[in-house]
């Protein structure tokens, strides 16, 4: 593993500082409370440039979810995309959204944060003036810290940002990156297709970016675990997503010669489609980052190009890696429509992951960046 630039390290640390010096705290009770974060939406006005578009059916399936289980809904930042748009034509354009949103205000609760492409929302007037109407007395928050009372042990602390503090583009420069989005970047996009170059779109940035999050949590007295989106990457422990359901590429290759062979078109058409998944999957492997101790997890966003979204559940004394797919029928069981328990694609115990965490002297601490491909 390659050293961390230091210089950007300490201004992540810098970043994460001071926000964590200037978050609000409140009592989580990991027995009774239930809390689900969702991140980077980057709702736009539906235009092709709007990456929240395809993702607009999975959320709400997973907001009425949570709503009707009781959730405090957590909504971290990057939620619209103000750097390409005008805050008047996102709202607009999901208000019924906006509103299911809001609805959490009544209920379990909402929390919601700003990111860097809507730090339009640190400023309280133009919360007042935009988001008021939708979310009657709504403060939006940078950072908030959850306290975790533990019966014989210190407390611990969940500590939930948006996660882009400390980079240049958003602390320094935000004000000029957002007229250059404005009336640069985003005449190009929308001629183009294309997206802005941030940790989402950068995988060396993300990996960058993703350690310098650790670095920062694991060097906090106490145990502390940070809850963050931005780099639009779950990240969840040791938690790695299975490869690809593939055969390995030699047994495929000998598969494909029988199947020439005799003649069988049809056989070998499927399985060269198999062996060439697999090729591509050796070639381009999933970049998946595992993190010991557990002390920064990642929602991973809600604007993945397939319509899926991801999210983090802190419920029933568990934290949780969760996916709600833009296809329902992947959340049905024939006939009895949605079961809702294959959302979870991980999970572990939070009071193991409190004291993992609060270990001063862990036996491994690293963050390793792991290559999800096909067998050869
Ligand atoms: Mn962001």
């Amino acid at each position: 593993m390659t050293t961390l630039d230091p210089k950007y390290l300490e201004g992540i640390r810098r970043g994460l500082d001071a926000a964590f010096g200037r978050a609000p705290e409140l009592p989580l009770d990991p027995a009774r409370d239930r809390v689900v974060v969702f991140s980077d939406h980057h709702k736009g006005t539906g235009d092709p440039a709007d990456d929240f578009r395809r993702c607009e059916h999975a959320y709400t399936a997973a907001l009425g979810w949570y709503l009707e289980a009781g959730y405090r809904l957590c909504v971290l930042g990057d939620a619209e995309e103000l750097w390409e748009e005008h805050p008047g034509p996102v709202i607009e354009r999901y208000r019924d959204v906006l509103a299911l949103e809001a609805a959490f205000a009544t209920r379990g609760g909402l929390h919601r944060f700003f990111g860097n492409h809507d730090d339009l929302w640190g400023a309280k007037r133009q919360v007042a003036k935009h988001l008021a109407p939708v979310f009657p007395g709504l403060e939006v928050l940078e950072g908030l810290r959850l306290r975790v009372e533990r019966p014989g042990r210190p407390a611990a602390t969940v500590f939930l940002v948006h996660g882009h503090q400390g980079t240049a583009d958003s602390d320094r420069w935000g004000w000029a990156s957002r007229l250059f989005v404005r009336h640069v970047w985003r005449p190009l996009q929308r001629r183009t297709g294309f997206s802005a170059t941030t940790p989402a779109r950068d995988y060396a940035l993300r990996a960058k970016h993703d350690r310098a999050m650790y670095e920062w949590a694991r060097t906090q007295a106490g145990g502390l675990v940070l809850v963050a989106g931005h780099t639009h990457r779950p990240v969840f422990g040791h938690c790695t997503p299975d490869p690809p359901p593939t055969r390995p590429i030699g047994e495929l290759e000998a598969a494909l010669a029988t199947a020439v062979a005799a003649g069988d078109r049809a056989r070998a058409a499927d399985v060269r489609a198999e062996l060439e998944y697999a090729r591509t999957s050796v070639r381009r492997p999933e970049e998946v980052l595992t993190v010991a101790p557990p002390c920064y997890f990642n929602t991973g966003c809600c604007s993945f190009p397939d319509g899926d979204l991801t999210g983090l559940e802190i419920a029933d004394g568990e934290i949780r890696l969760v996916r709600w797919p833009a296809n329902l029928r992947e959340l049905c069981v024939a006939g009895q429509g949605v079961d809702a328990h294959k959302r979870i694609l991980a999970t572990e115990d939070l009071g193991k992951v409190l004291d993992l965490v609060a270990d001063p002297t862990p036996a491994v601490a690293a963050a390793t960046e792991q290559e999800i491909r096909a067998a050869g």
